[in-house]
């Protein structure tokens, strides 16, 4: 039987690489165009299920929400569970001021996806990707610090130079949602 899985994602460029890899599998996706609420954390995991928690509520079984966030290692870890706000705020072109100077320019992506099942049981993946802050914004796909991502395990490109395809093979997303597709009997 297929899965039936409802993306609640107000943001487009999470909603494509989602539904790309999901719907190769098999599984239907329904895109909720809305903002959940997000709980004040540290912990990315602990924000999707709240909000998972709250969408379950709200459009019942087969929900599927993802919490993202930049860590750069030289600021602490800032702006993480922030990065929406930051991205909206300051933006890539600000992230570079703060980092100007500096030498230290590791970062990774970290993602936690929550997905609730149509009997209502819970279940949180997560997915990490290392890589490094370019000096200038390189690339138009994407969405986010994409322009200025470049990931460890790549070729030297940011991943907004990446199609979805390219990015999905490294990307945080891509390794929560095989955790995924591995818990719903989807891999291999
Ligand atoms: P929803 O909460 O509605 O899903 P959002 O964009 O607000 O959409 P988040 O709260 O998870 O999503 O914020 C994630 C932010 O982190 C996002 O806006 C980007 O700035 C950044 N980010 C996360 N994953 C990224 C990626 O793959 N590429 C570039 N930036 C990313």
């Amino acid at each position: 039987m297929a899965h039936v899985v409802k993306i609640v994602t107000s943001n487009p460029g999470k909603w494509e690489e989602l539904y790309t890899m999901l719907s190769s599998r098999g599984l239907d996706c329904i895109w909720i165009r809305e903002r959940v609420r997000e709980l004040q954390s540290e912990d990315l995991a602990e924000i999707v299920l709240a909000s998972g928690i709250e969408a379950y509520e709200k459009w019942g079984g087969g929900v599927l929400l993802e919490d993202s966030g930049l860590f750069v290692t030289a600021l602490g870890g800032f702006p993480g569970p922030y990065s929406a706000y930051v991205f909206r705020t300051i933006g890539v072109k600000g992230l570079l001021k703060l980092m100007e100077g500096v030498q230290d320019r590791e970062a990774w992506f970290k993602s936690a996806i929550c997905y609730i099942s149509p009997d209502g049981s819970q279940s949180i993946f997560t997915g990490e990707v290392k890589g490094i802050l370019a000096a200038e914004p390189r690339g138009t796909g994407g969405f986010g610090f994409d322009p200025i991502f470049i990931p460890a395990e790549g070729d030297g490109r940011t991943f907004a130079q990446m199609t979805v395809g390219e990015k999905n093979l490294y990307s945080h997303r891509a390794r929560a949602v095989q955790k995924l597709l591995k818990h719903l009997g989807l891999t291999g």
